[in-house]
């Protein structure tokens, strides 16, 4: 026998979880001391988003909402790498993506609210709406980045899916279409480790998520999701490559979800607190403060300051939420179909008239 292919997946990682960097070589915008503080509060300030949401959710003012707890240094590090002109794709659990990328938390507060008009992204009119159907989002990225392709442009387009969204037919349908026609994706792949209550290691017998790229032609990479550092630089290739038309990329970033899965979830029914116990270890946030220190760039004053102005953004969110006026009843029917069928017509009388 002869071996006709034979793979290897790559792993990076700068920083280790004490923010002690494990290499010289580190990426070029590691320098850069504003960005990183930039990068420090954004993180922050959706940690402080998901737990007001979280309470407010709690209190009866919000609908259902997924957190990102453990997970902020993906979205906020593909995040900060995208360009305007980018378009990401998103699924729930993509808030610090969405917010990068000029989604405001007002929108993101709506749209979890019950109200599609959170859906209407002032900042970000080509970014499409939150995606709950588990890996629809990857076929729609797909669809995406075929129009950009068809127009030539230098653009690129980021979607997010959870490790257990990989199981699906619509994400090897995607990857599949992206490797074939050089779609200019990154695909996300956020392992979080559990998928509700399913656990990463019976959701696949593959020894990397990254790998299922291998079968569609795709490059892919490992990454430490809880190394901002990290995750940065390797969206960061990836995209450039999505822009000059060399096609996508698939990145599996490793991190833990610290939360439930969602506010409808109680993760200690499944979950031993031993492991989430040692997850905490591992979360980015620290690690990130902790390297920030060691460059004598941040302080307990700035750490003060900075959650000072990160609760009045955030609470400000929460006011303009709560003082926009509800839609009315009969909106949740009238912007399904062009022309509402005949068998709706008796329920949109009996909304009009207040009735359920
Ligand atoms: C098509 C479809 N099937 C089932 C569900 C119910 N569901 C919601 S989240 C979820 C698990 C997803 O886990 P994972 O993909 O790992 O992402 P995570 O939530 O951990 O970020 C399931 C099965 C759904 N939303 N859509």
């Amino acid at each position: 026998m002869k071996k006709v292919a034979t793979f290897e997946i790559d792993y990076l990682q700068y920083l280790d979880n004490e923010g002690v960097p494990i290499s010289d070589e580190l990426p070029s915008f590691a320098k850069d001391s504003d960005l990183l503080r930039q990068l420090y509060f954004d993180m922050n300030l959706l940690r402080a988003f998901d737990a007001k949401a979280y309470a407010m959710q709690r209190t009866g003012k919000m609908g259902t909402y997924p957190a990102s707890l453990g997970q902020e240094a993906i979205g906020i590090g593909y995040g900060s790498v995208m360009k305007k002109e980018d378009v990401l794709v998103p699924y729930y659990r993509s808030t610090g993506g969405l917010l990068q990328h000029g989604v405001t938390m007002t929108e993101i507060l709506t749209y979890w609210g019950g109200d599609e008009r959170g859906s209407a992204f002032k900042n970000a009119p080509e970014d499409l709406p939150i995606a709950v159907p588990i890996a629809t989002q990857c076929l729609n990225a797909a669809g995406v980045a075929t129009a950009i392709k068809l127009r030539n442009q230098p653009r690129a387009v980021v979607t997010e899916i959870g490790e257990g969204g990989t199981s699906k037919g619509d994400f090897y349908e995607a990857i599949n279409v992206a490797g074939i026609w050089k779609l200019g994706v990154l695909f996300v792949v956020n392992n979080n480790q559990w998928a509700i209550s399913v656990p990463s290691e019976i959701q696949t017998a593959t020894q990397t998520y990254a790998q299922k790229a291998i079968a569609a032609g795709i490059p892919c990479l490992q990454v430490d999701g809880n190394d901002i550092l990290a995750v940065r630089e390797a969206s960061d290739i990836a995209l450039k490559r999505a822009r000059k038309g060399e096609g996508a990329t698939l990145i599996e970033y490793i991190s833990y979800r610290l939360c439930d899965h969602t506010t409808a979830d109680d993760a200690s029914r499944y979950r031993d607190d031993k492991e989430v116990k040692q997850a905490w270890k591992n979360e980015p946030i620290l690690r990130l403060r902790k390297y920030l220190q060691s460059l004598d760039i941040w302080s307990e004053a700035d750490e003060e300051t900075m959650s000072l102005e990160i609760t009045n953004q955030v609470n400000q969110a929460v006011e303009e939420f709560s003082k926009m006026p509800k839609p009315e009843p009969v909106e949740m029917i009238d912007y399904i179909y062009a022309e509402l069928p005949e068998i709706y017509q008796d329920q949109r009388e009996e909304l009009l008239k207040g009735g359920a």
